[in-house]
């Protein structure tokens, strides 16, 4: 069953552009389907199915503005890594429409003072919202650009109070069967969950975020809330977060327990660390898929240097 999993194989890489244009077909054809497109033929994202574009907007922050070119919203919206909706690239967009965002509360428990269960509209408030636009790389060699809303992970950490033993943070998705199609297959261990050391939770880079290019959100990305870390592959980037746990121990992770020799704890962006099956070494930026557009140069921790004090002393091919 694992075999089918995108993680596990590597795609051809004549097979991505068609596969991703097809995709797209596929996803216009199917909103047409469910009347998810407006009389123009523009495509409305899942919050707007359920009433009204919902805008969010945030100044940008110059410190955490990347250089390149962002991403397009098209694709950053309709090309996904959403297993909880299905293993296509196409399907989160497809099918995450089912998923209610409110009500929505975020538990927040284990080694911290006093536990307390947050609403999401207080999570929201809890500090001021700015965007970012930062470089996010998956493990299967492709990456975007996506000015993300939401403010560093550090301000959540502050009002959970850890206490002393708190070393690590655990991150959990919802996995409900009724809203997500996909949970109800094996591909993994559900509920999704992923975790970082406490000291890279709380290193400003890291992102709770809640919104993208100006809205909400859109679910396929993770409504209404998800982490963003920007110097690790995606997937330690979890989506639909229900619950935040403060633990000494160093938590297990979805894809951890689903192949520990090929997804490591710590999963920094290093093109010098090969995954057991291809190379990190280069990448495709999704939107320069041209005939003759060559493979960028994956950077050490993604082009991010700053988190480098993080490891000192790791060897991170070990820790890997
Ligand atoms: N709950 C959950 N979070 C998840 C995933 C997932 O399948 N489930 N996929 C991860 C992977 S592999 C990637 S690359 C990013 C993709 O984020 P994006 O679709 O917003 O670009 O989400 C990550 N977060
Ligand atoms: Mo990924």
């Amino acid at each position: 069953m694992l075999i089918r999993c995108a993680h596990f194989a590597k795609p051809a890489a004549s097979e991505i552009t068609p596969r991703h244009l097809a995709e797209s077909r596929r996803l216009f054809l199917s909103q047409l389907a469910a009347g998810v497109l407006s009389a123009t033929g523009v495509a409305l994202d899942a919050a707007s199915a359920e009433g009204g574009m919902r805008q969010l907007t945030a100044p940008a922050n110059p410190a955490f503005t990347a250089k390149d070119k962002p991403t397009r919203f098209d694709d950053a919206t309709t090309y996904n890594n959403f297993y909880e909706f299905g293993m296509d690239k196409g399907d989160p967009a497809i099918y995450a429409g089912s998923l209610k965002t409110r009500p929505w509360t975020v538990r927040i428990d284990g080694e911290v003072k006093k536990p307390l269960t947050l609403d999401i509209d207080a999570l929201l408030k809890l500090a001021p919202l700015e965007e970012r636009l930062y470089r996010l790389r998956c493990v299967e060699g492709w990456s975007m650009v996506i000015p993300w809303i939401g403010y560093s992970f550090a301000e959540l950490i502050r009002k959970a109070e850890p206490t002393g033993n708190a070393k690590f943070v655990e991150f959990t998705s919802l996995a409900d069967p009724a809203q997500m199609r996909g949970v109800n297959s094996r591909v993994l261990d559900w509920p999704y969950t992923e975790g970082l050391r406490i000291d890279e939770a709380n290193h400003p880079l890291t992102l709770l975020c809640v919104g993208l290019y100006g809205q909400v959100l859109p679910n396929q990305n993770g409504a209404p809330v998800r982490i963003v870390v920007p110097w690790k592959y995606g997937f330690k980037s979890a989506k639909s977060i229900v619950r935040i746990r403060f633990t000494e121990q160093q938590p297990r992770t979805a894809w951890g327990r689903a192949a520990p020799e090929e997804y490591g704890f710590y999963s920094n962006v290093n093109p010098e660390v090969s995954h057991p099956r291809w190379s990190q070494a280069t990448e495709r930026r999704i939107g320069e898929d041209g005939l003759f557009t060559r493979k960028r140069k994956t950077l050490m921790f993604n082009g991010y240097p700053e988190v480098a004090s993080l490891y000192a002393g790791m060897d991170l091919k070990k820790f890997f």
